[in-house]
């Protein structure tokens, strides 16, 4: 059977939204969902204090989750690997300005925060994925999140993706192109 040529543009154009798909679901899905997470090895200072250690880059941090105690004393200490970022968690009124290749402490804080999902984000302008540059500070055990949706849209647009790649390669042969 010989595809029209209306219906490889067709299957062509389906293939491209697929691609797109495809493509913006695994972006969505490495830069936003946190990676794992739980209760991190624990370290502390020569104070007692925990602390938490992070890394920042162009653009997240890693890891994407941290989960702490209510009421427990932490110190977060960042790293930044490339450039200058910042280290921000407004509810515990926190804001490092991270230098390039250098390690940040903060001072020590009491987590007096109820159980629940607090914003880590970069507090200084470092381009275009600046405001993608987050990270999840976790206060005990809450609920899972509801955007627990987002694994099952990447895995349906990576369906897409295959079903449109597949159905470009039948049209291409179908066609001798
Ligand atoms: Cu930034």
């Amino acid at each position: 059977v010989r595809a029209t040529p209306a219906r490889s543009r067709l299957r062509a154009l389906a293939a491209a939204v697929a691609l797109v798909g495809g493509l913006g679901a695994a972006v969505v899905g490495s830069v936003l969902l946190p990676a794992g997470g739980g209760w991190a090895p624990e370290r502390r200072g020569p104070d007692g204090v925990r602390e938490v250690g992070l890394r920042a880059y162009t653009w997240g941090f890693a890891p994407r989750v941290v989960q702490v105690r209510p009421g427990e004393r932490v110190r977060f200490i960042v790293l930044s690997e490339d450039i200058e970022h910042g280290f921000a968690i407004n509810e515990l009124g926190l804001n490092l300005a991270l230098r390039s290749g250098k390690a940040s402490r903060s001072p020590a804080v009491e987590v007096n925060l109820p159980e629940g999902r607090y914003a880590i984000h970069c507090s200084a302008f470092c381009g275009l994925g600046h405001a993608s540059m987050k990270a999840t500070l976790v206060v005990g055990d809450p609920p899972p999140a509801p955007g627990r949706r987002a694994p099952w849209m990447a895995s349906l647009a990576s369906l897409a993706l295959a079903v449109g790649v597949a159905g470009f390669l039948w049209g291409r042969k179908g066609t001798g192109a």
